[in-house]
């Protein structure tokens, strides 16, 4: 007998006959030595001896249908696909766990929440929400953020985005602004943008969504990556001791490593250089044992904060400035290991906002009610069985026992005779009154009927609150975007309806925008349901420039080399950026490497044409008087550094690429973001400017014309 093999698959124990085979360069079979690979099995375990030719009769004769193993392989292909999400389609996930810093008792009986340092498994997955799966990953986009920890008292998702609002306050109008932003249904296009008419004409009709675009249209939308954005549950939910007092708590995720985005102009060049750039960026930060972080902090409010503050808490449309209500750190969230296979994990795992363990409960927030109404359907659609629990990404990992029973690939079945409760046979599993999930007794009282609360109505003053809480470049930016976006929508009239719903947000705001677009005169501001806005403080936690890392952490560095690069200067560049717990990667005019001036070899990650700068936090330009001849006859070297310089990078060179920022015409505009190395105070206070991570200072001259 074979012995047993050691790969993962339902292949491992197939292996029963004795004749291993393999076919050899010219197709002929050869014996597998012992050990050398597992045998190849049909799904019913039974020896597969030929894996390349259907069965057919003669050598060009038609083919039989007795081949049960091709029959078996085509249908299992045909069948491999699953209907997509129906939103946030495209997503990334990573395993890690959730780390307790203090009991919080006080406020919860969650399970999770009661013992310091108590770890608890957690699965995460980003995603973008228009695309397809296939889309690319730098669209203008919310991040989804959800987030599943396995406790002891059962899966809790806490399934959020990167934006603390969203674009409607109530379910029901879910499936009408998703529709508008997905492809129009006529053509079929475009495809993850909401630059088009049926967007903008649903959003500029629903003056609730304001706030959000604000958010849609910052850099917010366009992240460095996942590991670099904040995630929000949104909603105000509650907190429920053993006592049963409730508090309500809004949840936010706290990146390690700061906030960052990309500028527009990069995002566009990214998703054609990289269109996985996030994935990636995950990916590598895992593989190589760079985990990321995120702190938990909660805002933490009774009814009497609820009943001051100026908006209604049960509004998704608005935050509680972090200003007025500090949130609190309560945990941190490790992520350490990719899935080992993205379709059994990642695609399969099922999330639901009703998922959620003793101590923790909802609120009234009519979007989130419809939530949790909302995604259990659309996991059975999905994954097409109720028992989809089963899959061991949604099974809890904690003890569980119920009756439920039977369905599409039921892998567990109750055990026994008794399958029902009560029973006398007193098998089974009962019910824990103490223990078991109780929600919040809350009060309730009205008259059935639909409407919007009066408490909902002011859709303009946190749009604004945003807006002004922006630094000079995140503003300039979010007047780019509108503009970008407005000029894909055809139809004129939807273009004034938004630049009057921008007179309601920031005249300032609407004139750029308006002018850019043309318009031959200002339209009337949109009627409010509320007549006064109110003046709100600037919030800096807003900002993502404000609430940078400080530090290169994180961060990657493109360097550019060239045959004859100075050995001593590159190694020391390396290394202080390794110091600095940055990684670079160094792009070669050729593939494979450079030969550097003390003649040893060095290895390139990038031949420069799969190398441009938008991959890139930062770069540096290490050539040599040989080594930059031919290189600014590359129009790619030279893309290279005027990419760079665009968007704003810092860009360290030596003296000899000089003809490089030359011919990228910017040899007469160096600023202080342009460094020459080592530079007097020696490569780590290069490493240091490059914690400032922009140089915000360049944008007016380069994208604007100002000097
Ligand atoms: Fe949703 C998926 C986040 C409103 C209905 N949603 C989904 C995902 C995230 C969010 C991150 C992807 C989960 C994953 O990675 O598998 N959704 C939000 C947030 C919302 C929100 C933060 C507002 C605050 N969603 C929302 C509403 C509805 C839905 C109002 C419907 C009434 N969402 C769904 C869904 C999805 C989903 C159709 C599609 C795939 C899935 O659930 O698993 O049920």
């Amino acid at each position: 007998m074979a012995k047993k093999t050691t790969t993962r698959d339902a292949t491992d124990t197939a292996t029963i006959h004795d004749v291993k085979l393999k076919r050899g360069a010219g197709g002929e079979l050869h014996q597998i030595a012992e050990g050398e690979a597992p045998a190849l099995t049909t799904a019913q375990g039974g020896p597969v001896a030929d894996d390349q030719n259907t069965l057919r009769v003669g050598a060009r004769g038609p083919l039989v249908v007795d081949d049960f193993h091709f029959r078996e392989k085509i249908f299992h292909f045909d069948h491999e696909r699953i209907p997509e999400r129906v939103v946030h389609a495209r997503g990334y996930g990573a395993h890690g766990y959730f780390e307790t810093y203090e009991s919080l008792a006080a406020y919860t009986k969650a399970d999770l929440f009661q013992r310091a340092g108590e770890k608890t498994p957690a699965f995460v997955r980003f995603s973008t929400v228009a695309g397809s799966k296939g889309s690319f990953d730098l669209a203008r986009d919310v991040r989804g953020f959800a987030v599943k920890i396995y406790t002891q008292e059962g899966n809790w998702d806490l399934v959020g985005n990167n934006i603390p609002v969203f674009f409607i306050q109530d379910a029901i109008k879910f499936p009408d602004i998703i529709h508008a932003v997905k492809p129009e249904p006529d053509r079929a296009f475009p495809q993850a943008q909401s630059a088009h008419d049926n967007f903008w004409d649903f959003i500029s009709l629903t003056p609730e969504s304001m706030h959000m675009i604000m958010w849609v249209m910052s850099d917010r939308a366009i992240p460095r990556s996942f590991r670099f954005m904040e995630g929000f549950g949104v909603h105000t939910f509650r907190l429920v001791n053993a006592k049963d007092e409730s508090t309500f708590v809004k949840f936010h995720w706290k990146p390690k490593l700061g906030l960052q985005s990309v500028a527009w102009n990069e995002a566009v060049k990214i998703n054609g250089a990289d269109p996985d750039f996030h994935r990636r960026d995950l990916w590598e930060a895992i593989q190589s044992g760079n985990f990321p972080e995120w702190e938990l902090q909660v805002q933490l409010f009774d009814q009497d904060f609820a009943d001051s503050f100026d908006f209604d808490v049960l509004d998704p449309t608005k935050l509680i400035p972090e200003e007025i209500l500090k949130p609190q750190p309560v945990g941190r969230l490790v992520l350490d290991r990719m899935p080992d296979n993205f379709f059994a994990e990642t695609e399969q795992v099922a999330f639901m906002t009703q998922n959620v363990p003793p101590g923790i409960d909802f609120s009234n927030d009519p979007l989130l009610q419809g939530r949790n109404f909302s995604y259990l359907d659309t996991q059975l659609k999905r994954l097409g069985s109720p028992n989809f629990t089963h899959l061991p990404i949604n099974a809890p990992k904690c003890p569980f026992a119920h009756f439920q029973q039977d369905g599409h690939m039921a892998m567990r079945n109750p055990v026994g005779r008794v399958n029902y409760q009560p029973n006398s046979f007193d098998e089974g599993p009962r019910e824990s009154p103490m223990r078991g999930y109780r929600h919040f007794p809350a009060e309730e009282q009205g008259a059935k009927s639909r409407l919007r609360p009066e408490s909902f109505a002011d859709h303009y003053s946190q749009a604004r609150q945003f807006y002004i809480s922006q630094t000079p470049p995140e503003q300039r930016h979010i007047a780019a975007a509108l503009t970008f976006e407005l000029s894909k929508v055809e139809t004129p009239a939807i273009r004034e309806r938004m630049v009057s719903h921008l007179l309601n947000i920031d005249e300032t705001l609407a004139a750029t925008v308006a002018q850019k677009l043309g318009l031959q005169s200002m339209p009337k501001p949109a009627e409010a349901a509320v007549e006064t806005r109110q003046d709100l403080e600037p919030s800096p936690a807003l900002s993502i420039v404000e609430n940078g890392p400080k530090r290169f952490e994180g961060r990657k560095l493109g360097i550019l080399v060239t045959d004859g690069v100075d050995a001593e200067l590159l190694n020391g560049l390396t290394a202080a950026v390794t110091t600095h717990k940055a990684v670079c990667e160094l792009v070669a005019p050729k593939v494979g490497g450079v030969t550097a001036s003390d003649g040893s070899w060095i290895e390139a990650h990038h031949m420069i044409d799969g190398g441009p700068s938008v991959l890139f936090d930062a770069v540096a330009l290490l050539t040599s008087a040989e080594g930059i001849e031919d290189l600014v006859k590359e129009a790619t070297a030279r893309d290279f550094v005027a990419d760079a310089f665009q968007h704003c990078k810092f860009i360290g060179y030596d003296a000899s690429a000089m003809p490089l920022l030359e011919k990228a015409g910017i040899d007469d505009a160096l600023d202080e973001g342009v460094l020459a190395l080592p530079g007097e105070s020696g490569l780590s206070e290069f490493l240091s400017e490059l914690g400032k991570l922009r140089v915000w200072g360049r944008e007016p001259s380069v994208k604007f014309g100002k000097a």
